[in-house]
């Protein structure tokens, strides 16, 4: 058939499935769904299609299987790597879940709900609270991310210390195969162990083994007393002392420990409307940590304060603020959730979202941080994040004046630099961002090749016909 036929003979049978108003095709409407949010990538489709019910999942996947179109799952599409965007040759569809996005069920006693994929992260969290329960997971994108992205990127976040990542979240999950039928495990049980752990292999897919199309995840007692501090630590190696005896001394309370450098804050006062400097001094390295229990009568403040006075006697502190109010707290999240947008309006930037062994952090951030400045003067290292589960945002920025163009032509030996180092001692090049397209190569140099031949093995199974997020995760087969 013609390319222009094939093309009208997919969007009927898109249109039959779906009925009109659910295939895109106008360059208005689809627009929002071709590019993502850094704007690395933007793409072309032949539509984007916005299914309401896993049947209909499930009919168009069978439809593209039979007819090899790519499908590119998409969620909020809030994504780091380009998974989420469809390459530029307009052959494929991008598969947007944002309709499916009831509560299915909400069990209390069994601390368990079942949500559809297109459910809007922070509108779980607010359905658990809504039965005094707590769904932990936690981004500064959850207004607009859907729980089958974060599960689908294996997303981490701000309270991974405590909680874990969302594949810590999940009991179960409804799966729409490449070919079209629906895999269902989506029993709320903590414990089944019958055979292969199936509904895992999908976790941090990013969409190139099937479509996730709904979820039974664990919820978790509701926190009802909570301590905030801002504090300026000696340097990175005191921040991982102080992590250390946090948990000890607050009988493993920590929900969160997040690193933050004077430039973050210089950024973020600068850029962001409202943001405060928290501290009065300026300091290399400054910590937010957060205590929480579920236990109203924990006097956490006096905990959190104890801690910090003994490491403050212990010499690895220089100043800490501890929230007096919600409103202060408030504040120095807002600070801290700031980071990415304050580092966007600044310009250019590169991104490398590792993991180390926790200990290995302070030799890690000297050593790269030593061999930026000498190599790339006209970079500016930007490193955060979430460090009481080892994972960095080694990020640096354009400095002010810098021809963008040699910046950015620079991405690759910086990268590899960095990566490299990360490698050698032990860590990860994607701990919570994922792969997408942006990493595709960097998977191939970092990953041993037994485990790139089992992905492939894995790939090929399932997808057969190489219709899911072609190109995305692993080359195209
Ligand atoms: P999308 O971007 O739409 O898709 C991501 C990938 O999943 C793509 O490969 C897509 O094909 C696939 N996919 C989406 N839905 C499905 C589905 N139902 N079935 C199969 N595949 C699917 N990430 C973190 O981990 N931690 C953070 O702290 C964090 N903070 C962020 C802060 C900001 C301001 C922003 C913009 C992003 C942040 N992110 C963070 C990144 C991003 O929000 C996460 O990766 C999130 O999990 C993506 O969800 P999404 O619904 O937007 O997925
Ligand atoms: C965060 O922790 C996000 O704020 C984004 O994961 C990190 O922009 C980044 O590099
Ligand atoms: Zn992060």
């Amino acid at each position: 058939m013609p390319p222009a036929v094939a093309d009208k003979v997919a969007l009927a049978g898109f249109r039959r499935i779906l009925g009109d108003d659910a295939v895109l095709v106008d360059r208005g409407a689809t627009a929002p769904y071709l590019v993502d949010q850094r704007r690395l990538y933007e793409g072309k489709a032949l539509a984007v299609l916005r299914p309401s019910t896993v049947e209909q999942v499930s009919q168009l996947l069978a439809f593209c299987h039979g007819t090899r179109i790519g499908v590119v799952p998409q969620g909020g599409n809030t994504g780091y790597c380009g998974g989420a965007t469809p390459d530029d040759s307009g052959l494929q569809v991008v598969l947007s879940l944002g309709r499916m996005d009831r509560v299915r069920s909400i069990d209390p006693v069994n601390y368990s709900m079942v949500a559809e994929a297109g459910c809007i992260l922070a509108n779980l969290q607010q359905a658990a609270l809504q039965v005094d329960r707590y769904f932990p997971l936690s981004l500064g994108s959850e207004g607009s991310c859907q729980i089958g992205g974060n599960l689908s990127t294996n997303a981490g976040g701000l309270n991974v210390v405590r909680y874990g990542m969302a594949r810590d979240q999940l009991l179960g999950l409804e799966v729409v195969l490449a070919d079209g039928r629906v895999l269902s495990t989506l029993g709320e049980l903590r414990k089944d162990n019958t055979g292969y752990d199936l509904k895992s292999l999908f976790v941090g897919a990013e969409g190139t083994l099937g479509v996730i199309s709904a979820a039974s995840l664990k919820l978790a007692p509701r926190p009802r007393a909570q301590a905030t501090a801002f504090v300026a630590v000696r340097n990175v190696a005191a921040a991982v002392d102080l992590l250390n005896l946090l948990r000890e001394t607050s009988g493993d309370r920590v929900s969160s420990f997040e690193l933050i450098p004077n430039i973050a804050i210089e950024l973020t006062t600068r850029h962001i409307a409202g943001v405060v400097q928290p501290l009065a001094g300026e300091y290399a390295w400054c910590v937010l940590c957060e205590l929480t229990s579920s236990r109203a009568a924990d006097d956490l403040d006096a905990m959190l304060e104890s801690a910090l006075s003994d490491a403050m006697d212990g010499g690895l502190l220089e100043d800490a603020a501890l929230a007096q109010n919600e409103r202060q707290r408030a504040a120095f999240w807002r600070l801290r959730e700031s980071i990415p947008a304050a580092q966007r309006l600044e310009g250019p930037s590169l991104k490398h979202d590792v993991a180390l062994p926790i200990g290995a952090l302070p030799r890690f951030v000297a050593q790269a941080s030593e061999w930026i400045a000498a190599h790339f003067p006209q970079a500016v290292l930007v490193a955060y994040g979430h460090v009481g589960d080892g994972n960095l945002h080694f990020n640096v920025n354009a400095r002010r004046g810098a021809d963008p163009v040699a910046f950015v032509a620079s991405a690759d030996a910086l990268r590899h630099h960095v990566h490299d180092l990360v490698n050698s001692l032990g860590g990860s090049i994607s701990a919570e961002h994922g792969i997408g397209r942006l990493k595709v190569d960097e998977l191939e140099r970092y990953a041993p090749a037994l485990e790139l031949e089992l992905m492939r093995s894995i790939k090929s199974a399932l997808d057969p016909n190489g219709i899911m997020n072609p190109g995305k995760v692993l080359k195209a087969i």
